[in-house]
């Protein structure tokens, strides 16, 4: 937990944006796996974390601008709670270690509520990703259940991305603590992996890691031979010499702050010919992005020439030709390059998802794209001193995509489809780093992972 003037000082903060109105935070509870005390591992709401910094279940808060009041409602232990739990800090005092003197029994939330709606209050709430915190709007303010996403506040959710959206020093600290865990995993796959082994072997041994250093794995390990499958998880499946083994994985911190890096490498001890020149594309295309994060950026621009890069590659292997400047403005890139080149990332590996991806990735001023491939960009807005992102290319050769634009001959004039063929087994390369925008440029978070290709053969 951070200092208690932190989250005084961000609760103020969110007070002034607002102006007036009440302010709901759904904390979470657990979640029953297969029956109700079998549970899946306990993670908090990032918003509430980030407001009250209590990472337990079963609380809800509410900041009630207009008569500056801030109420945490969650009831204390009883003895048959203690029997199962030990002593625990009451929640008055865990209350006021971050600055709230108000705690009232969990009930007392319905009625503090009824009781503002009855005055004429606005009700300010969060669009709810978990199917309780839905019932709970639901009974709490009477809508429909279709509804309550529509209802949800925007302009509570502009405050709070203005805020979270720039990481203080000292969450900064935090996330490159959560990186430099995921470093030692990324180190650990790199070195250990070895034809035989199973994705899940060796994706189990990096979560291990995770939990060691204090939290948890930020989202499940991805770890394939298939890299072309955007988010397949780790299988029960021998890795083989010969293969790319294609790793995303990172752990998020005692605090919930996360860390989210890929690095690609070969099953054996040396990449193929053809699996370095593939590599060496995705690469540069990615220095080249990192090397253009800087404040007053659109980082949909640093998307797009990214994009270029790897098409620029890949006309140099013979699978695409004409020129490419006209090739990415006919999304020909999408063909290689399904998703997006990376995202914000905090409390959340993909930061603030919950709140929409147009608010927080693209603001008031620009619209997200829709077409194939631009819709899985989720950040496009110009970046900003103390954001957090990925950068994360990749050249995907996804079968079943290249069949159906090869039917259709779709792009011919740019896409070489008989040389095309030839990799259609090829399978995925991506390579993720998590930087900080500076003032002046940008900072690669974490400790050095290697990525060259004679820096991995090294490690293998
Ligand atoms: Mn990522």
């Amino acid at each position: 937990m951070f200092s208690k003037q932190t989250y005084i000082h961000r609760r103020q903060t969110l007070k002034e944006k607002m102006g007036n109105g009440l302010l709901l935070f759904l904390g979470n509870e657990d979640s029953g796996m297969n029956y109700r005390d079998n549970i899946y591992p306990f993670r908090q709401d990032s918003s509430f974390l980030y407001f009250f910094g209590l990472d337990a279940p079963n609380l809800n808060a509410i900041v009630d601008v207009d008569s500056d009041l801030t109420i945490i409602f969650g009831d204390e232990l009883t003895l048959d709670d203690i029997v199962w739990t030990g002593p625990k800090t009451s929640l008055q005092d865990q209350a006021g270690e971050v600055g709230i003197s108000e705690v009232r029994p969990a009930r007392a939330f319905y009625k503090y509520v009824e009781k503002a709606i009855h005055s004429g209050q606005t009700i300010h709430f969060l669009p709810p990703y978990r199917a309780e915190h839905t019932l709970r709007l639901q009974a709490l303010l009477g809508m429909a259940v279709p509804e309550i996403p529509t209802r949800a506040s925007a302009d509570f959710i502009r405050a709070i991305v203005s805020m979270r959206a720039y990481k203080s020093e000292e969450e900064v600290a935090e996330i490159e603590k959560a990186v430099n865990t995921s470093v030692d995993m990324h180190l650990h796959f790199m070195r250990e992996l070895r034809p035989g082994m199973t994705e899940l072997t060796m994706a189990g041994q990096l979560q291990a890691l995770a939990i060691a250093g204090g939290g948890n794995v930020s989202y499940p390990v991805i770890l394939t031979v298939n890299g072309e499958i955007l988010h397949t998880h780790a299988r029960d499946l021998p890795v083989q010499e010969g293969q790319l083994a294609l790793c995303d994985a990172g752990a998020e911190t005692a605090m919930r702050y996360c860390g989210d890096l890929t690095r690609t490498i070969p099953v054996g001890k040396q990449f193929t010919s053809i699996q370095k020149e593939m590599y060496q594309i995705v690469l540069e295309a990615q220095m080249t992005a990192i090397q253009a994060c800087k404040p007053g950026v659109l980082f949909k621009d640093i998307h797009a020439l990214a994009s270029l890069k790897l098409l620029e590659g890949l006309k140099g292997q013979g699978i695409l030709k004409g020129d490419m400047q006209e090739a990415l403005a006919a999304d020909v890139h999408t063909l290689f390059f399904q998703c997006g080149l990376g995202h914000m990332m905090g409390m959340d590996v993909h930061d603030m998802e919950n709140l929409g991806e147009q608010l927080v990735g693209y603001g008031d001023n620009l619209q997200k794209g829709t077409a194939f491939g631009w819709k899985s960009l989720r950040l496009g807005r110009v970046l900003e001193p103390g954001f957090v992102v990925t950068v994360e290319p990749g050249l995907y050769f996804i079968p079943t995509q290249i069949d159906q634009w090869k039917a259709e001959n779709k792009l011919a004039a740019f896409v070489n489809y008989t040389e095309l063929e030839k990799y259609r087994d090829f399978s995925g390369i991506r390579i993720e780093d998590d930087l900080l925008i500076t003032e002046t440029g940008n900072r690669v978070l974490g400790k050095p992972l290697p990525k060259t290709i004679s820096e991995i053969e090294a490690l293998r």
